[in-house]
């Protein structure tokens, strides 16, 4: 058997048993006593493969002296403490690219589902309230603006379907994204002023915190969707809740939040809302895919090869 390495958080099945075959696995997650089997492994274990939800902070780097590599499954990495990695010379990979279409599929999905009233519409057929007259209209999307906070390489996927649907697309990022034809806003604010469905897919962590406000919300109007697949972080969540119970949005599409998986209770019984547990990756064929990839990363780190997919 090759190098061990440390299971931090539970992992898809398939994945660990892929990285079974070829390392000696400790289970982090598993441990009753956690500090006990960190201890047991200080000096050996110079490989950690974690989710990217759970991620990994400075006091577990510390206590593996030796630590050479994060490998994360997922490809947004705001659970790492990367500043701690890089001070440490530890490098970290994620599994970029061959999630992006999945995400953007439940994204476009989201969007139909809350705008079209699609679960609301389910639920009145199920109560047999269609026996007593029709469903109130919703909106159309044909011709409207979306608007992608963040055009990386799930918001340029998101962005393909949208205009496939004859929407309009306009986005913001840091900077203008020099190969597409797209509108550029140079804020969230602005962006979210043009915008009557507007999609959060930047990365979580300190920088974006938020980055979604009161004022980003009231830019939006009443007539205005969020929808949100990046973290929940992005999103004040308490203005968004108010914003949404107020009528001062049309509504809201959300696979993430601010405290995974503890959803506002406020939320629960709104129409206007359709909500997912983190699941826009969560395909069969996607997972499997991340966790190659993740395995992949750690195979080439143990051949001494570089690193596929590294953050840092
Ligand atoms: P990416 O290619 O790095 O794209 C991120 C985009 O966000 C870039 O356009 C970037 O452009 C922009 N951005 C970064 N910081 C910003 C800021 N402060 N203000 C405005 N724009 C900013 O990443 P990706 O592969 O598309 O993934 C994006 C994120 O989606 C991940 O990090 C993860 O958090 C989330 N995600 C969620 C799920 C889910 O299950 N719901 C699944 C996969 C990914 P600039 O650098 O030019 O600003
Ligand atoms: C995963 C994600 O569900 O890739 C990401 O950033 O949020 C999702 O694909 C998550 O990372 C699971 O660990």
């Amino acid at each position: 058997m090759g190098q061990e390495v440390l299971v931090a958080s539970r992992l898809y099945p398939p994945t660990l048993a892929t990285l079974e075959q070829r390392f000696t696995c400790h289970h982090l997650w598993q441990a009753e006593d956690r500090t006990a089997l960190l201890t047991s492994l200080a000096g050996r274990v110079r490989a950690i493969a974690v989710s990217g939800g759970v991620g990994a902070d400075a006091a577990v780097m510390d206590a593996l002296p030796g630590l050479e590599v994060i490998a994360c499954f997922g490809v947004g990495v705001d659970a790492v403490d990367l500043a701690a990695a890089a001070a440490r010379g530890i490098r970290v990979t994620n599994t970029p690219d061959v999630l992006s279409d999945e995400v953007a599929d439940l994204t476009i999905g989201l969007m139909l589902a809350t705008v079209r009233q699609i679960v609301t519409a389910d639920r009145f057929v199920r109560a047999g309230r269609w026996l007593q007259g029709p469903l109130p209209l919703n909106r159309c999307l044909t011709g409207k603006t979306l608007g992608i906070l963040g055009l990386g390489r799930i918001g340029r996927e998101i962005a393909a379907r949208a205009a496939a649907m004859k929407m309009q697309i306009a986005y913001h990022s840091r900077r203008p994204v020099a190969d597409v034809p797209y509108r550029y806003l140079a804020s969230p604010v602005a962006l979210a002023d043009v915008a009557d469905v507007l999609v959060v897919i930047t990365p979580g962590g300190s920088e974006t915190r938020h980055i979604v406000d009161e004022r980003v919300l009231a830019a939006l109007g009443p007539e205005g969707t969020l929808i949100n697949v990046a973290r929940g972080s992005c999103v004040d969540q308490t203005a968004l809740v108010r914003a949404l119970v107020e009528r001062r949005i049309a509504g809201a599409g959300l696979d993430v939040f601010e405290d995974e998986p503890q959803v506002p209770e406020a939320l629960l019984s709104l129409d206007t809302v359709v909500l997912q547990p983190h699941q826009a990756s969560g395909t069969v064929e996607t997972r499997t895919a991340m966790g190659q990839l993740m395995v992949d990363n750690l195979i080439a780190w143990a051949e001494g090869r570089p690193l596929l997919t590294p953050v840092v």
